[in-house]
């Protein structure tokens, strides 16, 4: 394939105009040379024993049985299940070393650590919301009471998880009817372990439907901890404006890429980046100052608190060490890919991993420490500046590209923001979905994916999305696509349709709201629930005219985000590749059989503008069964029609 067809980015497209044709140059030319199996892309491999690996085949007369008799749904809903339990393990994960940093900063730990409580208010929402009385306490107190019960959140093995109460009434009235209500992830998933393990459950609805509960306890809780306790550790995001694409890179300066999920390092490397003593030591090198950029979560996180330019997303990685200009790339945990570690061999970049949970051979281990975490910080980037004069000109390819944006829609930014300072609430934006201006909500989220054309599929259906007036919500990868096409300006309204244009106009925001990295698709939860409470579009998150989707997923994690909302009531399409596409009673299952229990289901369609339409259509079936199908216009009323209005 002509190397201009991997990617819509115009940045990328730069490189590989000058870059020769390698096949184990990045991901996209690895993607080219090797196909996905057969058996396992349809779920229809399974390794879980000895006595396998078994492959099913869908071909007439071709294996229908794997050797311990297990049928293709119960092979293909274990390998479903098995990637939710990845997904929900890697974000709840995260979630957890959030917390036990807030846990030193409670106790008094972290005293000249750097870290401290940003967010008072939400530090007492939260402390309410687990039944903590905040009257009259300092914060110091307010989060000693509150850490130990956060960190139990993982482990609760009765009951239910507190966040869960959050949701909608009768949402939680469903999910205790069907008894997916989640106890803390760990049991959810080590359960998901044992169920799929050789010979323990067989039935692939039973499977399915533990699938939903381990995924509720990620959505509702691992990923609603990480980023509520983000939020009070970091600051709840308040829009802000910022830059995207390689073209962020700066020849002039020392360039340190941050890259994975976890904004406990990378938020200290800002404030390292900014202490003029390293300032003056990049200067004394010949650079004119320290650039921090970032690619995918680690990117969003701190995009969306300090307005950090993003460098890329995940399939950007290697192209940034292409570029010729990255003196450091530091790496946590999640999406990082093992081929840096030799595309670094080429380059004068150096790669340093800082997890001990994530290490790659061949790669400088620089262990974080929160207790010493800016301290490091700046050992980093005193390593940058002295890789700056390391740089081979011949290979800089530097991409202008780069693009405005503005980040930052936290779910109490979007009450605000559409509210108003002093009626914060979502009553505006129920009012412009139920007169029609706007048409629904879709959530576009999710990685970009080698298999298909890269930011080409995200950024075709988000702009048919918000044509046809849909409000577009986005968090990880692809926003960070939308953003490179602009679409995160609110200059985009231009691409909107007139009713969204017109909200998009008068608020002055942009049609596709970037809420933050997969983590927070917690906020996106929130916000539809904030948007049920405010009243109009009926009583439950599978009421609203709202649908997802995951153009170009690539993750575990990714599945298990989709779960979670299905689980949650919301119609979810997934584009790329879908992994049980080899079995019909899984297909039905998920496709159709889960509307009926948790009232939200999954598609799969690969093609953009017809994954659009099928969201758009569930969006306009939800507008007809609320009886808002219409546009209304708006109405002027005289004083005879108010006095008709009195009850
Ligand atoms: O967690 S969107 S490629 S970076 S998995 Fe990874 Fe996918 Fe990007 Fe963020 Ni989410």
């Amino acid at each position: 394939m002509d190397q201009r067809e991997f990617s819509s980015c115009k940045a990328c497209n730069e490189i590989f105009a000058l870059v020769e044709q390698d096949k184990n140059l990045t991901a996209f030319h690895r993607a080219e040379d090797l196909k996905p199996c057969p058996f396992g892309s349809q779920g229809l491999c399974c390794k879980n024993c000895a006595m396998g690996p078994c492959r099913l085949s869908t071909k007439e007369g071709g294996t229908k049985r794997g050797v311990c008799g297990a049928t293709a749904a119960t092979i293909a809903a274990r390998n479903f299940a098995r990637m939710i339990a990845a997904g929900a393990a890697s974000h709840s994960d995260h979630g957890r070393d959030i917390i036990k940093t807030f846990s030193m900063v409670a106790s008094g730990e972290a005293e000249g650590s750097g870290y401290e409580i940003k967010d008072v208010n939400k530090l007492i929402a939260v402390a309410q919301d687990f039944g903590l009385s905040t009257e009259g306490k300092s914060s110091q107190d307010i989060a000693k009471e509150l850490a130990p019960l956060l960190v139990a959140e993982f482990g609760q093995q009765e009951g239910e998880l507190r966040f869960i109460r959050r949701a909608p009434e009768k949402r939680q009235a469903l999910w205790r009817e069907l008894g997916v209500v989640p106890r803390g992830v760990d049991r959810e998933v080590v359960e998901i372990m044992h169920r799929t393990h050789m010979g323990v459950d067989q039935d692939a609805e039973n499977i399915l439907m533990h699938g939903t509960r381990a995924a509720l306890a990620d959505g509702w809780g691992g990923s609603m901890l990480a980023t509520e306790v983000q939020d009070i550790l970091f600051g709840t995001p308040i829009p802000l404006r910022g830059k995207v694409n390689l073209g962020v890179l700066r020849k002039d300066q020392v360039n340190i890429i941050v890259h994975g999920h976890d904004p406990l390092l990378s938020e200290m490397l800002v404030v390292a980046a900014q202490d003029p003593e390293m300032i003056s030591q990049a200067r004394a090198k010949g650079a004119s100052g320290i650039n921090l950029a970032g690619i995918c979560c680690t990117a969003n996180e701190i995009l969306l608190r300090h307005g950090i330019p993003v460098a890329g997303n995940f399939l950007q990685q290697e192209m940034a060490i292409l570029t010729g200009v990255v003196e450091i790339m530091v790496v946590d945990v999640q999406c990082v890919m093992q081929s840096l570690a030799d595309l670094v061999q080429c380059y004068h970049t150096e790669l340093i991993t800082t997890s001990e949970k994530a290490k790659i051979p061949g790669v400088v281990h620089i262990q974080f420490d929160e207790h010493h975490a800016l301290d490091i910080a700046k050992k980093i980037i005193s390593r940058g500046i002295e890789n700056f004069g390391k740089r081979n000109p011949n290979k800089i390819i530097l991409p202008k590209e780069e693009m405005d944006l503005v980040a930052g829609f936290s779910h109490e930014t979007i009450n605000y923001m559409l509210g108003g300072t002093f009626r914060a609430s979502y009553r505006p934006l129920n009012d412009n979905i139920i007169n029609g201006r706007i048409l629904g909500v879709a959530g576009v989220v999710g990685c970009s994916n080698p298999r298909v054309k890269h930011d080409h599929v995200t950024t075709t259906l988000v702009k048919e999305l918000i044509k046809n007036n849909v409000l577009v919500v986005q968090t990880g990868c692809a926003a960070i696509a939308c953003a490179k096409e602009g679409l995160l300006t609110p200059e985009a309204a231009s691409l909107a349709g007139d009713g969204l244009a017109e909200v998009c106009e008068a608020v002055g925001m942009p049609p596709v709201l970037h809420c933050g990295s997969c983590v927070d698709n917690s906020r996106l939860l929130i916000a539809a629930t904030a948007m049920v409470k405010e009243g109009g579009l009926g009583d439950d998150i599978s009421d609203l005219p709202l649908a997802g989707c995951a153009p170009e997923w690539m993750s575990e994690k990714a599945i298990a985000i989709g779960q979670y909302f299905v689980g949650s009531g919301v119609f979810t399409v997934f584009g790329a590749t879908f992994p049980i596409m080899g079995c019909e009673e899984v297909k039905e299952l998920l496709f159709n059989k889960f509307e009926k229990i948790t009232k939200g289901k999954w598609a799969f369609e690969p093609d953009p503008i017809k994954m659009a339409h099928l969201m758009i259509d569930h969006i306009k079936a939800k507008r007809a069964a609320l009886g808002i199908e219409k546009k209304q216009e708006r109405i002027l009323y005289d004083m005879a029609m108010r006095r008709a209005l009195e009850v």
